[in-house]
């Protein structure tokens, strides 16, 4: 995965597991794992110095082969829940010992695992209450299942609502908050029909609780019902979803005081090239992409890819990966087996279906993997692959279902389509960078640095400290790196 002009060292996921899980012979048949949540980052890394110092197995991972589970701050229902979880996301394994971090300082002092008591044990401690006792939820997006389809629409739709309005004030803590909480909501396993149901859940603040109070309570929030009607959210709403228009310019142009399309479409010199064909498609860009249509591009961006490059694969990613039926885009990457094979592959696919007429609008960016400071930053947006934010018009096919009744039949559709050209040996993190979702991606990306000290991009896994990249060939490696239970695309959807 690393341009071959750049000397660091790589490491593999065996280098990783033998440095962080040496069999001691000390004390046979004891594996602890220190689990995280309340425990933090720093003082994990204590204690496991501590303990391997003195001769105990700490795995880093949870696996089958661990015996003893320490918490710290934990209670026991907390405890069974996080049980519940790592069983539901690996069924089939033994059930180790819940410990409080009072057996883990006793081992310590005495020098040998004590005798485990029922003081000692979490499990035991409080019976497991109805359906409304809390939900043990781990923190970080990336740690937990999203299916797409969920139980809690209504909810986290309004907190959703309060996000985006967040992110047009440029109010970026807010954004997050908000989106935080909508995705713990979307990965619980029932509705919440109950305010003491949030109890315990990570991210629900004061403001995010009020808002699920009030739609619980009456049905509706005013905060959400007034945003919703504001001339400045609606305004910021239909400026941003034009192709090529970001926060920042569509503040400017409200802040003058442009409001609808057809003043925009009035002063064309303020205008780039990508946000006129934006303009000009507004209508059908603005209509979702549904899986058909996907589809259908897929076979005519294959067709050209394979006269472009024989042997080279295009894979579907995006929302349409993670299994949604509608999008506002198709995202596409293009790699070959033999890396190197692919670089500068894109002008000549874009040929191949320009020539077609399939290419309403494209700009093309070259690659920019020759600059390495760029493998080592934690960015999706500036990722340096080679790429194409494409219109296509697409044919539509005689009788597909769709349009005005009224109206004459439109012969096609322009559809938004970017295509990717990634070299196979960063395939993996530029197929689980590109997979989504949004918030997936930036919790992983902030799980790595925080928890893990590692960067990950759509290049690769970096190590600041040692200077080295992950070798990996799938997803799964990545996610096993960074001692995460793999999650398939469908439950990415955070
Ligand atoms: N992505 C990201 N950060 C961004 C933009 C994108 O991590 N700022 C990643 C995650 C997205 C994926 O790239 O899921 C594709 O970007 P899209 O904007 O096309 O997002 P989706 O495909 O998920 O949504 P949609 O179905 O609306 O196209
Ligand atoms: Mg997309």
């Amino acid at each position: 995965m690393l341009p071959r002009r750049r000397r660091v060292r790589t490491r593999s996921l065996d280098d990783a597991a033998a440095s962080s899980a040496l069999p001691s012979a000390r004390f046979p048949g004891v594996a602890i794992y220190l689990a995280e949540p309340r425990m933090g980052r720093s003082r994990r890394a204590f204690l496991t110095r501590l303990a391997r110092s003195k001769g105990f197995r700490v795995l880093d991972a949870y696996s089958s082969e661990v015996t003893h589970v320490v918490m710290e701050q934990t209670s026991a229902q907390e405890a069974i829940c996080w049980q519940e979880h790592m069983t539901a996301t690996s069924p089939g394994r033994p059930h180790p010992a819940l410990l409080d971090i009072s057996w883990f300082t006793e081992s310590m002092a005495a020098g040998h695992p004590v005798l485990v008591e029922v003081r000692h044990r979490l499990e035991v401690a409080e019976p497991r209450k109805g359906p409304s006792s809390p939900t043990w939820m781990p923190p970080y997006a990336c740690q937990r299942p999203t299916p797409l389809t969920h139980h809690n629409t209504t909810l986290s739709e309004a907190l959703e609502t309060l996000a985006e309005a967040a992110g047009f004030e440029g109010s970026e803590g807010r954004l997050l908050s908000f989106r935080r909480a909508a995705s713990v909501l979307r990965a619980l396993p029932g509705p919440v029909t109950s305010l003491s149901q949030l109890q315990g859940l990570p991210h629900f603040g004061k403001h995010s609780s009020r808002v699920v109070q009030e739609l619980l309570e009456h049905g509706a929030c005013e905060e959400v019902e007034r945003v919703c009607c504001s001339e400045r959210y609606r305004t910021m709403k239909l400026f941003t979803h034009i192709f090529g228009v970001g926060v920042r310019t569509a503040d400017r142009w409200y802040q003058e005081g442009l409001r609808t399309l057809d003043e925009l479409r009035e002063q064309p010199q303020r205008l780039t090239q990508q946000q006129k064909a934006g303009l000009q498609h507004h209508r059908d860009l603005s209509t979702p992409v549904g899986r058909f249509d996907a589809e259908a591009v897929q076979q005519v961006v294959e067709a050209a890819v394979g006269q472009a490059l024989p042997g080279a694969t295009v894979t579907l990613t995006g929302g349409f990966r993670r299994g949604k039926l509608q999008g506002h885009d198709v995202d596409f990457l293009i790699t070959h087996p033999e890396d190197g094979k692919e670089a500068g592959l894109l002008p000549r696919v874009m040929h191949h279906l320009q020539s077609q007429g399939l290419v309403l609008y494209h700009q093309y960016q070259p690659s920019r993997l020759d600059d390495p400071t760029r493998l080592t930053q934690q960015s999706h947006t500036m990722d340096a692959f080679e790429r194409s934010f494409c219109i296509f018009r697409l044919p539509r096919l005689p009788g597909a279902a769709g349009g005005d009744p009224l109206e004459p039949y439109p012969a096609w559709k322009a559809v938004r389509v970017d295509l990717v050209v990634v070299p196979s040996s960063q395939f993996p993190f530029a197929l689980l960078g590109w997979t989504g979702s949004q918030l997936f991606e930036r919790e992983l990306r902030r799980f790595s640095r925080k928890e893990k000290g590692l960067c990950l991009n759509s290049h690769g896994l970096f190590d600041p400290e040692q200077k080295t990249f992950f070798h990996v060939a799938s997803e799964e490696d990545i996610f096993r790196h960074l001692g995460l239970q793999y999650l398939p695309p469908e439950q990415r959807n955070a």
